[in-house]
Parts: C-alpha cells; sequence; structure tokens
C-alpha cells in the first residue's frame, strides 16, 4: 500500500469538509481496497485531532436494511466520532457547514469499561455505562451523495454531526422501540429499533468484535452510535427536527 498516496487523498476529503465542497467519489479514479479505506479514515481523523479535536467515540453504519437499500452498500461499516461533531440536544445545526446533511435516528450507548476485545450478549451490561436515542447527522463528502463501500469508509462513514438525548440507566430496554423522526411536525420515517441488527446491543457485539481488530479500544466514556433503524432524510435550512423514540424524552434540533 502507498501510504503516502493514501495520505493525500484523506487530505482531499478533508479539504472537501472543510470547504463544504464535495469532490468525486475516490474509487472513480483509485482502485481502493477495505485496508486502503481504513487507511485513508484513519488519515482522515487525525488531521481533525492535529487541529485539535479529540476522539469522541465510534459509530456503525449499515446495520439496518433500510439503510443498506438506501445507499446501496450491504456491509457493515465503522468510523469515528470527535468532539466537534457533538450538537447540543435542542441546539441548532449550522447548515453552511454542511454539503447536503441527513439526519437519521439511532440508539446511543455511553460506554462504562473500556472493550478491548470481544464483548458476549451476557457481559455487555457491564460494559455500558448508560443508553439514550441519538440522532446522527450524515453528510458525504462526494457529490450527489453517492459512493462505494470503499468510498464511504474512507469518508468516515459520512459521520458529521450527532445529538444525543439524556443518558439513562443501561437497563432500559432498547428492543421493539418506535423511532419516530419529525421534520415541521410531520412524521417523515417511522422504524423499529429492531431493525438494528435484530436488537440495539448487537452493534455494541460487532463493534467489540470489529473495532479492536483495528487495534481501536472503545474507550470508558465514549459514545457507540448503533447505526440508523430508518433512511436518512435531507434536511433544509429553518427544518425543525424531532426524534420521538419510546422509552426516551424527545430530542430535537433545528436546521439554520
Ligand atoms: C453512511 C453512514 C451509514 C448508518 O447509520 O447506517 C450510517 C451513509 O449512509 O452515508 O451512519
Ligand atoms: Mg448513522
Amino acid at each position: 500500500m502507498n501510504k503516502i498516496f493514501f495520505d493525500d487523498l484523506a487530505e482531499s476529503l478533508d479539504r472537501a469538509f472543510l470547504r463544504s465542497n464535495p469532490i468525486k467519489q475516490l474509487s472513480s479514479t483509485t482502485p481502493l481496497d477495505l485496508e486502503a479505506a481504513y487507511h485513508i479514515q484513519k488519515k482522515l481523523i487525525k488531521l481533525r485531532t492535529e487541529r485539535g479535536e479529540s476522539l469522541s467515540g465510534y459509530k456503525l453504519g449499515f446495520t439496518s436494511k433500510a439503510k443498506m437499500e438506501q445507499m446501496g452498500v450491504h456491509e457493515l461499516i465503522w468510523g469515528r466520532l470527535t468532539d466537534n461533531m457533538y450538537v447540543e440536544n435542542g441546539g441548532n445545526l449550522n447548515m453552511n457547514s454542511f454539503i447536503h446533511p441527513r439526519a437519521e435516528p439511532e440508539i446511543a450507548f455511553l460506554i462504562g469499561k473500556n472493550i478491548e476485545g470481544p464483548v458476549t450478549l451476557d457481559d455487555a451490561p457491564g460494559y455500558i455505562k448508560g443508553v439514550t436515542s441519538a440522532i446522527e447527522i450524515i453528510d458525504s463528502r462526494y457529490k450527489d451523495f453517492k459512493f462505494s463501500l470503499e468510498d464511504v469508509i474512507a469518508d468516515n462513514c459520512s459521520s458529521s454531526a450527532y445529538v444525543l438525548g439524556e443518558w439513562q440507566s443501561a437497563e432500559t430496554e432498547l428492543g421493539d422501540l418506535t423511532m419516530k423522526l419529525i421534520i415541521n411536525e410531520e412524521t417523515v420515517e417511522e422504524g423499529n429499533s429492531n431493525a438494528i441488527l435484530g436488537h440495539p446491543l448487537n452493534s455494541l457485539i460487532e463493534a467489540s468484535k470489529i473495532l479492536p481488530k483495528y487495534g481501536e479500544t472503545i474507550g470508558e466514556g465514549m459514545v457507540l452510535l448503533a447505526g440508523a433503524s430508518s433512511p436518512a432524510v435531507y434536511l433544509d435550512a429553518g427544518d425543525q427536527l424531532r426524534l420521538e423514540c419510546t422509552n426516551f424524552n424527545d430530542i430535537s434540533l433545528t436546521a439554520k
């Protein structure tokens, strides 16, 4: 693998992010494999941490059929979250900092103990300090929000912002929750939390198997996003966004 060449590709994705100006898919000119794609993602996040951001957690993507079908990618992917991506519940999303942002409903875990290897369903509660519903804002740095599996991994799985509800006890039931995404008082997507790998807890189990293989620890205090239960929805300036999820208080966000 030509690391210097792939580092340059990370820089072009970073520029697209900084200028809110999309680029052509990397795969349209460069053959990429998974190793190269995750290498580019790592470098992309390094560029951000060198500017002062810090790693705040991880996310899984394509953990539901609805998302796989919407984007035409059928494999589980993972990306990194930074503190700069966090937006407070009830806050504003500055649309100028994005290219073509979309919102999607998620479940989030607050990690209570370092995850450094596979965790079983029985052990999982010992690693979870809290759970909540969440809204993820994804934004592709590629034109028309189109990409291959490798492109989207390189682009940090379209991660761009996340809003968390109030953390609740790790014992809160996460299965079979109705998750309604409401924009300007109209329900635009309604999903069920079991669409996420059968049960959102399975996302934590999958993350515990995959991330340590890449040398990543899902550290105590970090956030893990389980992946969306229904397709993502484009946002426009002025949109009032709300997530209603069984067992959790509503979350809201205004696109400015
Ligand atoms: C990739 C990110 C997928 C999810 O929850 O499935 C994702 C994308 O759809 O652009 O975050
Ligand atoms: Mg997501």
